[in-house]
């Protein structure tokens, strides 16, 4: 439709001597109907949806506050939103509606719907990739609102929004950190490694285990086992007897070698077979192969990756390294806490079922369109 507007010329008149100000002009014309603006809440400023200058809402309200520009969610891993909410409402009949919509979609989807009263001002979060309202990762032209309605009769304080949070990301780059690099002999050990120093909260990540001979043939060995990766509320990947080769979501790089890890008929742990390197057993194999194991991702950084290793160096020559390689999310914040303007929304109100311009204080504009 359209925008239209129609301008108030307020002429101001000074009478000479006189402290007043007097107004001429129009009558101010009653509001009519509530749309979302930022109140002063006893020194917090807060989003609500009420009539000019007042803490109620009107009859017949339909009126949506959305992000302005679109968010981009293409290949994003972490999709969470969080705010505040206070909602007084006169019936079920008067609500908020939370919903997000894609461009290419051709409804909105409810988040959640406030109709009934909270307690004060309470915390809402909501995943928008694991949640009830689907998954929401690859879609590229995202809106997110409030949607403020209510019906003909009974009115109250309506909804108060405050401490708005959208984070959304996806992954960057991954890089490699040796968790240790060995030229000695490392004969049967337990290997117990804690990889929160590697790590932040939503990382994706793998592990590598690599045996170079440098260019040499025959020399010794790596076997490893029952590879384990567990965090504090248990198995990430659970333990790995490599019964199965290549286990599934493993892989492994040559490096442009003949070399290559393979199923041992052997066992650091005693429970053969075993994931290996074996150079006397390929006495013309040049190594310089990498075993990887399957991407994982965290919840918290307190990862332990645990395996059984057996290790026999050949006069410092060749190499074992394991190595973590992980990607962070790079987090695109979306946030107001309201004390400032609405710039970064779009506000459209439908107003008491007219789509009019209304003048809903004295003096001031009010623009509305749908
Ligand atoms: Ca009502
Ligand atoms: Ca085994
Ligand atoms: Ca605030």
């Amino acid at each position: 439709m359209r925008n239209t507007l129609i301008a108030v010329i307020l002429v101001w008149t000074v009478s000479a001597g006189a402290a007043t100000t007097v107004p001429i002009g129009p009558a101010p014309t009653p509001p009519t109907n509530a749309y979302w603006h930022i109140i002063n809440e006893g020194g917090d400023h807060v989003l609500a949806c009420v009539l000019d200058g007042e803490t109620v809402y009107g009859n017949g309200d339909d009126c949506r506050i959305r992000n302005d520009e679109a968010f981009d969610f293409t290949d994003a891993i972490i999709i969470d939103v969080e705010f505040d909410i206070k909602n007084t409402v006169d019936s079920a009949n008067d609500h908020c509606l939370f919903q997000i919509k894609d461009l290419d979609d051709s409804g909105w989807t409810t988040i959640e719907d406030f109709n009934s009263n909270t307690s004060g001002y309470e915390h809402r979060s909501y995943d928008l990739i694991n949640g009830g309202a689907g998954n929401w990762s690859g879609k590229d032209e995202v809106f997110i609102r409030f949607r403020w309605v209510s019906d003909g009769s009974g009115t109250a304080e309506g909804t108060r929004v405050d401490d708005f949070l959208l984070e959304y990301g996806s992954l960057g780059a991954y890089t490699k950190t040796n968790i240790f690099q060995w030229n000695e002999d490392h004969l049967r050990t337990h290997e117990i490694h804690n990889c929160a120093s590697y790590l932040s909260a939503g990382d994706s990540f793998y592990f590598e285990w690599n045996y170079d001979t440098n260019g040499q043939t025959l020399l010794w060995h790596w076997y490893i086992d029952d590879v384990w990766v567990y965090d504090n509320d248990g198995d990430l990947l659970p333990t790995e007897p490599f019964n199965n080769w290549l286990p599934t979501g493993w892989s492994q790089n040559q490096h442009g070698e003949n070399g290559k890890w393979e199923q041992v008929n052997a066992s650091p742990s005693g429970n053969p077979p075993c994931a290996g390197c074996n150079s006397y057993g390929h006495p013309t194999w040049v190594f310089d192969a990498s075993l990887y194991s399957p991407t994982l991702d965290c919840d918290t950084a307190n990862v332990t990756v645990d395996f059984w290793s057996d290790y026999n160096n050949y006069s410092g020559i060749d190499t074992a390294t394991f190595a973590i390689w992980v990607a962070s999310p790079d987090i695109i914040e979306f946030a107001d806490d309201f004390e400032g303007d609405l710039s970064i929304w779009a506000v459209v109100d439908v107003g008491s079922g007219n789509a009019n311009i209304k003048p809903s204080s004295y003096g001031a504009i009010k623009a509305m369109f749908q």
